[in-house]
Parts: structure tokens; sequence; C-alpha cells
């Protein structure tokens, strides 16, 4: 059994190229022929408004999405801090599994905790107060409520407060807190965790852990894999990946959980 993990992608129709190279990977996976698992550890879409959005772009990615877990491919998904609005329906109509946040997994003996990561960025106190209020009930449940319009819009015109705020910090995307991270693996008690969003991909060691950092698709492409104990990260260049496939992604890093 192969598990396989990305986050980060942004994907939105201001980057074809992104959704050329996702479907690609999903059609390469399933050409494997193994079993295997995809998880998609959160910010798969640049900005998810709800399930009630339609867009050829979109019918695209969701297609290819149907097509691997047809083939076999269990899929998996949790919530990151751009598509917090993805509910039953998408998950639905490509036959995802939904994960809690700090998912604990257990690989082959190993307890490996999935996470999107953002809850780990304390230093972001204003980023955290808006997570809260984005990831609430209530709050998510008044957009939902809004005309696509309206919630397109709304994304507009938070896109614009976050570039208005004068600040030097990228607002979205600032380091975890170590003392964080090492609070939520003792919680788990387990000693891996995998999670994106601060577009700093490595992997840590620390106190005997591991901590393992997906790459944000931008200028490459990225995927990462735990097979047995082994834990794998992979890049490609864009459009490197887009000529040579899976085949041209680079092991660039390796770990024994
Ligand atoms: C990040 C912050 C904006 C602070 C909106 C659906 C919805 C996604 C979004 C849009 C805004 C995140 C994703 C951004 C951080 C702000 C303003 C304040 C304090 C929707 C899906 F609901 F509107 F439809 N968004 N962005 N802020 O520009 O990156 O951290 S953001
Ligand atoms: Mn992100």
């Amino acid at each position: 059994m192969i598990r396989y993990f990305i986050s980060d992608l942004h994907l939105s129709d201001r980057r074809p190229d992104l959704i050329r190279a996702f479907v690609q990977m999903t059609e390469e996976l399933i050409a494997r022929q193994e079993e295997a698992e995809l998880y998609i550890l959160g910010d798969f879409y640049e900005a998810w408004i709800g399930d009630d959005f339609q867009a050829d772009w979109n019918t695209q990615i969701e297609n290819a999405l149907l097509a691997l877990t047809h083939s076999g491919i269990k899929l998996y998904f949790l919530h990151g801090n751009r598509d917090f609005l993805i509910g039953q329906a998408w998950l639905s109509r490509v036959n995802a599994s939904f994960m809690q946040e700090q998912a604990l997994l257990s690989i082959d003996g190993n307890a490996v905790l999935l996470t999107h990561g953002d809850e780990y960025c304390l230093e972001d106190t204003e980023y955290q107060a808006f997570r809260t209020t984005v990831r609430s009930k209530a709050w998510q449940e008044h957009v939902l409520a809004m005309p696509l319009e309206q919630r397109i819009a709304l994304a507009a015109q938070l896109r614009n407060d976050s570039k208005a705020m004068a600040t030097e910090k990228s607002m979205d995307i600032m380091d975890v807190t170590a003392s964080a991270v090492k609070a939520s693996l003792e919680h788990h008690q387990c000693k891996t965790v995998i999670h994106g969003h601060t577009h700093r991909p490595d992997i840590h060691k620390a106190d005997n852990c591991l901590r393992c950092v997906l790459g944000d698709w931008d200028d490459a492409v990225w995927l990462a894999s735990i097979e047995g104990s082994i834990y794998r990260q992979y890049r490609a260049p864009v459009d490197d990946f887009l000529q040579y496939g899976l085949v041209g992604l680079k092991e660039i890093q390796r770990e024994i959980l």
C-alpha cells in the first residue's frame, strides 16, 4: 500500500497549467495500478466559495478526482484556510472521505498526524482571529446562505482587506510555532506530523519527532508518499512535470518514520 500526500495546490481558473498538471498526476497515479490512497491536506483550491459553484475548469478537476476514486484509489480530504467551505456535496461528487484536522493515521504501526498546519501559526494573532471566524459554523452558514455572486464579491473584498493590511508579513503563510506542534504531537502521542500551509517544504527533526512539510504548487508541483516506513518528498517544475510526468519528479527528501 502506498499513500500519497498533497496540499496547497491553490487551483483556480488563473492557473490552467496547474489544473493540467493535477489532472495529469491523477491519470498517472491511476496508470500505476497500485493499492493507493491520496490525502489532500487543504488549500486544494485558491478560494472555494461553496459546493454549488460550477465552472468548466472545476468540472475537469472533479472529473479527474472521480476517475481516481473509481479506479480504486481512496481519496481523503481535510480543510485548508482557503477551501474551508468544501462540504458534503463536493465530497460526494468526487467520492472523497472527509477528515477532521489533526487526523491521526496508523501507517504500518507508525502513528502519523495529518493537518493543514495553519492552526500552528500562533504568532499571527490577527490571522488566528480571522481563522476562528471563518471556521465557525455560524459564519459559514451565514456566508453559504448568500447568493453565489455575493460570495464571490465577499472573497474579493477579503482579499483586498488582506492586501490593504499595513504589514510586511505575508498574511497567511507565517511559520509554525514549534511549541504548538510539540504540544499537539504530545496530545496525540505521536512522533510524526505531515502538514502544508507554510510554503516551506522540508522535513524537520526536533525532540525525536518528524515534521514533514508539503510544498505548495506554484513554480513546481509537489508530491509526498509513505510506503512502509519511508516518507519521500518529490518536486518538479510545472513545465517539466507537464512534459515528463511522474518520472520527471525528483525525489528531494527521504526519511524513516
Ligand atoms: C487571508 C486575512 C484575507 C487576516 C473567502 C471563501 C468567502 C476563501 C476565502 C478570501 C480571503 C483567504 C481565503 C486573507 C487572511 C484576510 C482578511 C483578514 C486577519 C471565502 C474561501 F467566504 F468569502 F467566500 N478567502 N483570503 N485576514 O486574502 O488570503 O488574517 S486571503
Ligand atoms: Mn496555502
